[in-house]
This record gives C-alpha cells, structure tokens and sequence, in this order.
C-alpha cells in the first residue's frame, strides 16, 4: 500500500473493508510491513470475544457460523470469521464452498470473512489465524470466529489463541464420540451437536455426557451441550446464548484470567522458539552440510542427537552442555 503504517492502521481502526483485506493478505504472504502494522495493530485490539469452533470435515461448521453470525449482526454487533483450510492442494474447494454458504453474510458491511489456506505453512495454522484475529479485532469486531477442521493438532492449537472453544459433532457415527481424538474433549468449553435433524442426536448427547462425567473435573466448567440443526437455524438462539453465558462467567473470574495468561505465556514462549529457531537454522546452518548429515544418520554412521549438539556448538549458541 502507497500509505504510511500510522494511516493503515487509521483505517483499520475505522473498518475500512478494503484496508483490512489488504492487512490480511500482507500478514499471509509476511510482507515485510505487516510486521510494523501488527505491533501497532496489537495496541488496539483486545476488545473481541474470540470464539474457536472445531469438528469433523463436513459436520456443519460453516453452515452454523453463519447463523450465529447472522443472529450477532441482528443484535448490533459486528463479526468477523476466519475459515482457516488446511486441506492438501489435491482436495482444495473448501474455500469456493465456504464462500457460497455465506453468500448471505458477504456482502453485508458488519461482517468481515476470510478463509486462509494454510497448506505448506510453517509453523502451522495458529500465527496466521492469531494474526488475522488480531486485525478483525482492531478494525472493531466484537466476536471474531475461528473455522478449523478437526484433524491434525491445528484445533488444540486454535484453542490456545481463543476465549471461547466450540466443539461441534454430529450424530450417527456409531462409537464416535467413544473414540473422541485424545485432547479435543479437554479443549471444548461448549458442545454442540448439529444435524440433530438425523437419528441418533439424543445417543450422541447421552454418550457426551458419560464421557464428561468420567473425565477429570479439573474446574468448576461443565460444557454445556447444544442440540442444533445449523441448515433449519434451529438452536442457532440458545448456542448464541450459552456464548454470551460463557463470556460472562469467564471474562472476569479468575479462571478466565488465568487461560488468558496462560495463553500469552505460551504464545511468547512459541514466538521466541521460532525466533531462536530462525536465527540458528536459518542463519548459521548451512543447508549443504544439513544433507550431508541427513546423509551420515541414514547410513547410521553418526546419531542425530550428537550431531544437534555439535551443530550448536558451530553455531556459537553453545550446547548448554557445559
Ligand atoms: N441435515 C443437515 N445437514 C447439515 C446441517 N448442517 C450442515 N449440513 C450440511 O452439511 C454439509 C457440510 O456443511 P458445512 O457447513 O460445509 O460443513 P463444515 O464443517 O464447514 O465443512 P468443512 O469446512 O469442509 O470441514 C452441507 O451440505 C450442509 O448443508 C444440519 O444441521 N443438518
Ligand atoms: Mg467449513
């Protein structure tokens, strides 16, 4: 852009639709200025109620978004949504269909959506998605959702940048929920179980139910379950309020505030782990001789943890190993 930072971030701040489009796309393709903007960026965020939502491909998530978006906007409020894709090149059209299901929402001026594929991304999802929240929050929005697909680590992920974390399942899986991927029922502040329109969403809502009540109970927060058929927006209106319920009883108890920390203390600790990674890897370590390593572990002449130290020890970081 032909402007200053200061005036970027001015229109930022009064929600200019393009200015913000143009702040995403330079913090995904890690324009040099983006960097600038998200320091300034940073002191004017912090305002937005940000809401993860996770499941299975296809369990409705984007369908559900735009209806409590929809009821968001109703009530005043604006929203922004980030769909973050992190499909294979070879099954891309997650984008296009997220696009047409919230055709209805493109176009209104309260709502900003962007999806983002991640695919190849280093350091995956999270700094990006953390980065376009960030901006969607400055530029004034009071709810800021966050799509992922529930594969891979990229939800427990997500989960550490958010206020709230929604997790959606759908019924009919058989013993689906019996086989729930080890971390994602920690993550959930909220269940929602959508295509209640299909056989076996009371089953779904019993066997949940069991499963928390074996869990540990490590705090007093017991996710509440919402039954919802995101095509028909049937119980769009109590998820939105089981949110609102949420925010309430977290934003300023001391549970709340102690996620919150916990979250800035991981996400400087992960900054500082990429940072120190950058400078050593990046900087110090020569690629050549990184294959001829590669090369010298394969034919198991050399063992990868001595090889780290020593290239530490090159690098001048030293071993710490005295
Ligand atoms: N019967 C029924 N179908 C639904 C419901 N919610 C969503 N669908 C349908 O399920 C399909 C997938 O919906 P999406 O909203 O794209 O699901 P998603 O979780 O965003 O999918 P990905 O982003 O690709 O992982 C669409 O055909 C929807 O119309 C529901 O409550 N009942
Ligand atoms: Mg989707």
């Amino acid at each position: 852009m032909g402007i200053s930072v200061e005036q970027w971030v001015e229109k930022i701040c009064a929600g200019d639709r393009r200015a913000v489009a143009q702040a995403i796309s330079s913090v995904e393709r890690k324009e040099p200025s983006s960097a600038a903007l998200l320091r300034t960026l940073f002191h004017k965020s912090g305002k937005a109620y940000t809401i993860g939502i996770t499941g299975a491909p296809g369990a409705g998530k984007s369908t559900l978004l735009e209806k409590v978006a929809t009821e968001f906007r109703q009530s005043g409020k604006r929203v922004g949504i980030v769909a973050v894709d992190p499909t294979s090149p070879f099954s891309g059209g997650a984008i296009l269909g997220d696009r047409i299901r919230m055709q209805a929402l493109a176009t209104d001026e309260g709502t900003y959506i962007r999806s983002m594929a991640t695919r190849g991304q280093l350091g995956g999802l999270a700094p990006a998605a953390r980065d376009v929240a960030l901006i969607l929050d400055a530029a004034g929005c009071d709810v800021v959702f966050i799509e992922t697909v529930g594969v891979g680590q990229d939800e427990v992920e997500v989960a550490r940048l958010a206020d709230a974390t929604v997790v959606l399942v759908v019924p009919g899986m058989g013993d689906d929920v019996q086989t729930f991927k080890a971390g994602v029922m920690e993550i959930a502040d909220l269940f929602v179980i959508n295509k209640s329109d299909q056989p076996g969403a009371e089953r779904t809502e019993r066997e949940l139910n069991l499963l928390l009540s074996a869990g540990p109970q490590l705090d007093a927060w017991r996710p509440p379950m919402v039954k919802t058929t995101a095509t028909t927006g049937e119980g769009i209106s109590e998820l939105c309020e089981e949110l609102e319920k949420f925010r309430a009883a977290t934003e300023g108890g001391a549970a709340g505030l102690n996620r919150r920390r916990e979250n800035v203390r991981l996400h400087l600790l992960e900054l500082l782990r990429q940072r120190l990674f950058e400078r050593v890897a990046e900087e110090r370590i020569d690629r050549k001789q990184i294959n001829e390593y590669v090369e010298a572990i394969l034919a198991r002449r050399r063992d990868p943890h001595s090889i780290v130290e020593e290239m530490l020890e090159e690098s001048g970081v030293g071993s710490g190993r005295g």
